[in-house]
């Protein structure tokens, strides 16, 4: 069978990290695949470059590539569709004014996606991720919400490549990111977002009592992982594109053929978990099994963990009031 993967902001600098390993086969291995790249006009010259270079790989297993700036011409029959496109914060520019774009951006891609697969997969990266995933369901009120979600998996990977380091460090043994299970990223793709700990496991034991020093977790851990980003740009004068994109390509992956019972995370839909107000899209951790995901239930939230999720919750409605005043939502 042959899938057709539908790929936004593709001349962006994730859409570069990201086509080629797509291409190469990283989500649906032997599978043939056929890309559509949407772009806005003016970036479709760069995009012909890149699709020059996709052409010059010789990938075997990618049957076609379309680029257009037309968003129905893009999502017409997908079977996945990765939002990653999206319009940047400019200097000077308020957070209501990023959410009027953005959600005209999202609220016409929705729309758009009308035209595609019954089963279609939406994973949106373009920032704000959650609540652009949000407006783009809501304008596709026929595409059940469980097919939009938003990428919080590279917090996830940050926060175990941080645990891994810190276990190798406490145990003086070496720890790799594979042993680590049972981490979960909670609420927004942003600086108020909680890495939590409290269920993860090393071997068998709680990580917390391996790592045993609460105030690192606090104090060191969570603003790490939350801040990461601001570090990335600081650091390599641009934001994280590689890193977002693998864990974009990743976040399809597991989606699409399971995540072998481990748990990832995944901003997905509430439908009141963990007292997460329904209707908002927030980090949940979750398991994927053929196809679906389902968030980790039962899991007892502690008053530090409790807090942490409060506050990165009332920054998603506080995101979806503004869209909301908008009229984008
Ligand atoms: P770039 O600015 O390099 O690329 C974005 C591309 O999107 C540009 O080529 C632009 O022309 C295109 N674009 C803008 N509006 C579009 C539209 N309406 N339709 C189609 N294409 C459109 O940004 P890049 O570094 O690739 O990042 C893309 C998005 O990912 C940004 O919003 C960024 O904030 C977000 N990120 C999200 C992350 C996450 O974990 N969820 C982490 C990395 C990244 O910061």
């Amino acid at each position: 069978m042959t899938r057709t993967i539908a790929v936004t902001g593709a001349a962006g600098q994730i859409g570069y990290s990201l086509l080629f390993r797509l291409a190469a086969g990283f989500v649906y291995g032997d599978e043939p695949i056929r890309l559509r790249l949407l772009e806005v006009p003016q970036a479709l010259q760069a995009l012909e470059g890149v699709v020059m270079e996709l052409d010059d790989c010789a990938f075997t297993r990618l049957e076609a590539v379309e680029i257009t700036d037309d968003p129905a011409t893009a999502f017409d029959g997908v079977d996945a569709a990765l939002l990653i496109g999206s319009m940047p914060r400019k200097k000077g520019m308020e957070r209501a004014d990023l959410l009027q774009k953005n959600g005209e951006i999202f609220s016409t891609q929705g729309r758009a996606l009308v035209n595609a697969a019954d089963h279609v997969k939406v994973v949106v990266t373009g920032n704000p991720a959650n609540t652009n995933a949000l407006i783009a369901s809501h304008h596709a009120p026929d595409i059940p919400k469980t097919q939009f979600t938003a990428l919080t998996r590279l917090d996830h990977n940050r926060a175990l490549s941080q645990l891994a380091a810190k276990a190798t460090e406490v145990t003086g043994e070496p720890v790799y990111v594979q042993d680590i299970e049972q981490v979960a990223i909670w609420g927004n793709h942003s600086a108020t977002q909680y890495p939590d700990i409290s269920h993860a496991r090393l071997a068998g034991r709680s990580l917390a009592e391996v790592i045993g020093d609460e105030a690192w977790v606090a104090d060191e851990f969570v603003p790490t992982v939350a801040k990461r980003g601001a570090a990335i740009i600081a650091a390599r004068g641009a934001s994280s594109a590689a890193s977002a994109a693998h864990a974009t390509l990743e976040h399809l992956r597991d989606w699409e053929h399971g995540s072998s019972g481990r748990w990832v995370s995944m901003a997905v839909h509430s439908q009141g978990e963990y007292d997460v107000p329904a209707g908002l899209v927030s980090s949940f951790p979750v398991v994927c099994t053929g196809g679906s995901y389902e968030i980790v239930t039962g899991l007892e939230i502690g008053a530090f963990s409790r807090q942490r999720i409060d506050a990165s919750v009332a920054e998603l409605q506080a995101e979806r009031d503004t869209a909301q005043d908008l009229g984008v939502l």
